[in-house]
């Protein structure tokens, strides 16, 4: 019987991931400190010789914190999370740019197909980060995964134009630690050999599972590196740190990690919302507020489909005019997914709420969503009730009798 192919896992990490992306639209800025925060009413203005007026730094009052920045920001001292006004005193020549999510999800997107078309065995951990499983990719096993690694680099930067750094290791635990180990644009291949040498003198808190108040805890009793933590007596651990989480850190720190790329993962609430260009009310836009609620409803429900959900669980998401928000949800005996019950269901959530106020944002929620058999979205007669049920919900925390506040789900929009 053949042996089981070694395990080669690959953490993907996009260097400066905002902030990069941001130096696409703005090329002369490359090579400058730069800084992402901050609203989008600070966008660079165009002048009339076609260049961009960046707003500087030193320019910045109020609360707002770096999401992140550039390399050349970092320098300074600047990082992700600290507040914008103190990163002014540290790197006040620096730009600041606000920020820009659709951007950063659209080159999310095409980062991950890039590398989906090279290795399909990926697990998606956020807008800037995957695991890959290259075990099997033809050749991985010859190099360590040195090649697939750079074949891999090389496809994100011309799908994107942009760097990123990752590390190949046995596991997810020393993969993850690997790809910041040469950042920016690293390549870094471990193996258990290296394990004294390059991930025990870290600190201890660069394990991921190991958040700040564990790391304060280990620290409290001398463990400042995984190192520490790796030498520490196991029944110690589990002594101090409980019988799972110490078992875990002790295996951790020694490397230790079986955990699988998991490709495939359940949404946990698909939801759509939408502003207002002007605020609006209940009663005297009744119409208008209406057509919106229902509309948000049916692409709610166009999504839902697309992905092959249904939801168990409805609810509603108000901001008023003073930005007060107000949530309500309802549960419902059997999941839906069609326009019309999602339609009764807000309208229901929306009937306890005061509309006296003027509205700036509505928005519609679907959680406790449960896959749609193959059979039951491509067949449209589905088992009796199940259909009846999802077009005519009978509610489980409100009932449906008297008015509803503005519209009336019987009201073609
Ligand atoms: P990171 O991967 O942690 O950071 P980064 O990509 O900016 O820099 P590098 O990996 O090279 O060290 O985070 C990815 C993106 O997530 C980052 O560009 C901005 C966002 N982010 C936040 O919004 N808040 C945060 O506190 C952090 C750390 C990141
Ligand atoms: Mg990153
Ligand atoms: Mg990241």
């Amino acid at each position: 019987m053949p042996l089981a192919p070694r395990r080669l896992i690959a953490h993907l990490d996009m260097d400066a991931f905002y902030a990069s992306v941001e130096l696409l639209r703005y090329p002369e800025l490359r090579g400058q400190a730069v800084v992402i925060g901050g609203g989008r009413d600070r966008q660079p203005a165009l002048q009339p010789d076609g260049t961009h007026h960046y707003a500087s730094l030193r320019d910045y009052a109020g609360r707002g914190v770096v999401t992140t920045c550039t390399y050349e920001a970092r320098a300074f001292g600047v990082h992700s999370a600290m507040g914008l006004m103190k990163a002014a005193r540290l790197a006040p020549e620096a730009v600041l740019l606000p920020v820009d999510f659709d951007e950063y999800r659209l080159y999310s997107r095409r980062f991950k197909d890039a590398v989906r078309g090279l290795a399909p065995q990926v697990e998606d951990r956020g807008i800037d980060e995957i695991y890959i499983d290259l075990s099997e990719v033809p050749g991985a096993q010859h190099d360590a995964g040195a090649a697939a690694a750079r074949a891999l680099k090389d496809a994100v930067f011309e799908a994107t134009g942009l760097r990123c750094s990752i590390a190949v290791a046995p596991n997810k635990l020393l993969a993850k630690i690997g790809s910041e180990l040469d950042k920016p644009d690293g390549l870094t291949l471990l193996t258990h050999a290296d394990l004294t040498t390059r991930i025990w003198p870290l600190a201890a808190r660069k394990v991921n599972g190991i958040g700040p108040k564990a790391a304060e805890k280990l620290a409290g009793f001398g463990l400042h590196t995984i190192g520490d933590v790796a030498a520490a007596d196991p029944q110690w651990l589990l002594a101090n740190f409980g019988l799972s989480y110490g078992a875990w850190l002790h295996a951790a720190a020694h490397g230790r990690d079986e955990r699988a790329i998991v490709t495939h993962s359940e949404p946990k609430s698909i939801s759509r919302e939408t502003t207002f260009e002007r605020d609006l009310h209940a009663v005297h836009d009744r119409s208008t507020l209406s057509a919106l609620f229902t509309r948000l409803c049916e692409r709610l429900a166009g999504d839902l489909q697309r992905k092959g959900y249904a939801a168990q669980t409805l609810g509603i998401k108000l901001r008023f005019d003073d930005f007060k928000r107000v949530s309500r949800d309802v549960t419902l005996p059997a999941p839906i997914a069609d326009g019309q019950a999602i339609r009764h269901a807000a309208g229901s959530c929306l009937k306890r709420v005061d509309l006296s106020q003027r509205l700036r944002l509505i928005g519609v929620r679907a959680t406790g969503l449960v896959p749609t058999s193959d059979a039951a979205s491509a067949e449209p007669q589905a088992p009796p009730g199940t259909r009846a049920a999802a077009t005519r919900p009978a509610l489980m925390t409100h009932k449906w009798q008297g008015e509803l506040p503005f519209f009336d789900p019987s009201t073609k929009t």
